[in-house]
């Protein structure tokens, strides 16, 4: 099976389509949060996301429109908007081809009640040392902003970094593929006017 990986899109519609187009060939498409942002949701890109059918989790932005400080930001949204925030779970533990596949915006010892998450970058030691308590084949995470493909024993860490905000040295949107069947993961780089290009290729 094919799954397209999205994060942190960020409100970002003219990427998220253009991440949507080149994943056109995968059966399960995932968003892993920050679909939106804490003082600003953009309905297109909730709509964008529910019609390609993508199953998502909440990003500590979506976390923070539906905790109690922000009634206000609720009450601008469309009840079907803030009912499809409301029902994204803070994770998700998947089985893909017979590989464990686990997905979160943070980390897996992010406090689901917390609306901070934490950050993973592939120089934290300590961090992906931790990871490596997590029991899964593929450990999807987002939030940084940053890509990474890493291999903590067995498991691959995957970041596809955002499609929506770039916060790297080069200044670039990605999105990401893994394909089960094959044990491949790539991240390609959304490029304005042009075909994606793959820039971390790596299997598990
Ligand atoms: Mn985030």
């Amino acid at each position: 099976m094919k799954v397209g990986v999205v994060s942190d899109v960020h409100n970002n519609v003219e990427a998220l389509t253009y991440a949507l187009e080149a994943l056109r060939d995968c059966e399960l498409l995932l968003n892993l949060g920050d679909l939106v942002s804490q003082y600003r949701v953009t309905p297109e890109v909730l709509r964008v996301s529910r019609e390609a059918g993508m199953m998502g989790i909440l990003g500590n932005h979506e976390k923070c429109i539906l905790s109690l400080g922000s009634a206000a930001m609720r009450s601008r949204l469309a009840p079907a908007d803030l009912a499809f925030l409301e029902g994204l779970p803070d994770q998700r533990s998947l089985s893909i081809d017979g590989r464990q596949v686990q997905v979160v915006h943070g980390a897996p010892w992010d406090d689901p009640s917390d609306i901070s998450c934490s950050y993973v970058y592939e120089q934290d030691v300590r961090s992906l040392n931790r990871l490596s308590a997590t029991d899964a084949d593929v450990l999807l995470l987002g939030h940084t902003h940053i890509a990474m493909a890493t291999r903590l024993g067995k498991m691959l860490v995957l970041n596809p970094g955002s499609c929506g905000e770039a916060r790297d040295r080069a200044r670039r949107l990605s999105f990401a593929e893994l394909d089960f069947a094959a044990g491949t993961a790539t991240v390609y780089e959304v490029r304005a006017g042009g075909p994606p290009e793959a820039f971390i290729q790596t299997s598990f």
